[in-house]
């Protein structure tokens, strides 16, 4: 058990090597934020712990952003991780009378959890119950202004191992943009697509056209809230259905499994409220048979090592947008992971990642708040 002694939020921003465009938004560089806590255990020793929050600048991903995270992190939920007998396994049932906010909850519960296995000389990997060391990378490759540049930004993928590949699509980016790059790499790459809730059911028609390239899945095709819809259109589809955006808890993730809404889950622990939460889902899908794999949200290494972690769990069985540093960022804030014949290695130190190296940190730090513990 532990006390929090401190806790400090930094405010990054770190350039993109280039931009990244979905169907909401492009973005050219990473604003990020990260929690960093300083526990103290019941043996009289302070650890520190980092987490990182995965919410964009603006509620354009989700209704979360960083700054309202920064918000209820100081207001809402640390007043509820007062006392001596703080656990990372509590934290969510503290939080729980807090509604929404996941990406809040998921940062401040990856921070504590950090401490705790640091505190306890123990990985993340052998916490979680990772099966494997190292896992295989899959790379999301943006919307681009035409085909061909489009086309040559996979080759250069493929030239660095990435054994999977995502396309981001949207209206008007989608059936030829899907078809040419399915010609370039043969039919043995595996492809999935990516809408970002760019569509509506009335699209069902035009979205069958992409079941002729043999697509993995596609993802997200429709509205956060459209569960029931997505069950429509995925009887209407040759293509698994995925969901990203609808699935925000164990809860939804049950009734998208019921509903036939989903037949690939991706995981993103903050999406969901926290790594322990994105563990529970992997458990629920595995016992109906629906693969998992983990999402990404242009992490540092700080949340890239968390996501690598739980990638090595045995029901993800699918490739995860689990990228080496360098597909993001020139310089990372953390040793940069690497792509290695195609995988990432599982980290293996203890807690989820290493901590910010002091002058990355210093150098892509905008701001900086120590938050009153009350
Ligand atoms: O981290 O490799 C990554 C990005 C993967 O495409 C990616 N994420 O909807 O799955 C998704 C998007 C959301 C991120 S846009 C900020
Ligand atoms: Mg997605």
């Amino acid at each position: 058990m532990m006390q929090l002694r401190g806790v400090r939020l930094h405010w990054l921003k770190l350039p993109l090597v280039r931009p990244f465009t979905t169907s909401f938004k492009v973005q050219t560089e990473r604003e990020a934020l990260l929690v960093e806590v300083a526990a103290e255990f019941d043996d009289g020793r302070t650890v520190t712990g980092w987490g990182e929050c995965v919410a964009l600048p603006d509620p354009s991903y989700s209704p979360e952003y960083a700054d309202s995270c920064a918000v209820v992190i100081e207001r809402f939920l640390l007043p509820r991780l007062r006392g001596d007998d703080v656990t990372a396994e509590t934290v969510g049932h503290r939080l729980h009378r807090v509604k929404g906010n996941r990406m809040a909850k998921a940062a401040l519960e990856m921070a504590v959890l950090d401490a705790q296995l640091r505190h306890a000389g123990r990985s993340f990997a052998s916490y979680a119950g990772a099966v494997v060391d190292r896992v295989p990378s899959g790379v999301s490759v943006g919307i681009h202004d035409s085909v061909g540049e489009l086309l040559d930004a996979v080759s250069g993928y493929l030239a660095e191992g990435y054994v999977r590949i995502k396309l981001k699509i949207q209206p008007g980016f989608d059936i030829e943009p899907v078809r040419a790059v399915r010609k370039l790499i043969g039919d043995d790459v595996p492809l999935q697509v990516d809408a970002n809730a760019a569509y509506t059911l009335v699209d069902a028609p035009h979205l069958r056209r992409l079941d002729e390239f043999g697509l993995l899945l596609i993802e997200q095709p429709l509205g956060d809230e459209d569960m029931r819809q997505h069950a429509a259109l995925a009887r209407q589809m040759a293509t698994p259905m995925c969901l990203d955006e609808s699935i925000d808890s164990a809860e939804a993730a049950a009734d998208a499994i019921a509903l036939g809404a989903a037949a690939v889950i991706n995981i993103k622990a903050g999406r969901v409220g926290g790594y322990l939460e994105a563990i529970r889902i992997h458990d629920i899908a595995r016992a109906n048979g629906i693969a998992v794999w983990c999402g990404g949200m242009l992490e540092t290494g700080v949340g890239r090592a968390a996501n690598a972690a739980l990638a090595a769990l045995p029901g993800f069985t699918l490739p995860g947008d689990i990228s080496a540093s360098d597909r993001f960022y020139r310089e990372d804030i953390t040793e940069p992971f690497v792509i290695d014949d195609g995988h990432i290695a599982v980290p293996q130190t203890p807690g989820i990642s290493a901590a910010p190296d002091p002058d990355r940190l210093a150098a892509c730090r905008v701001a900086v708040r120590d938050l009153p513990l009350g």
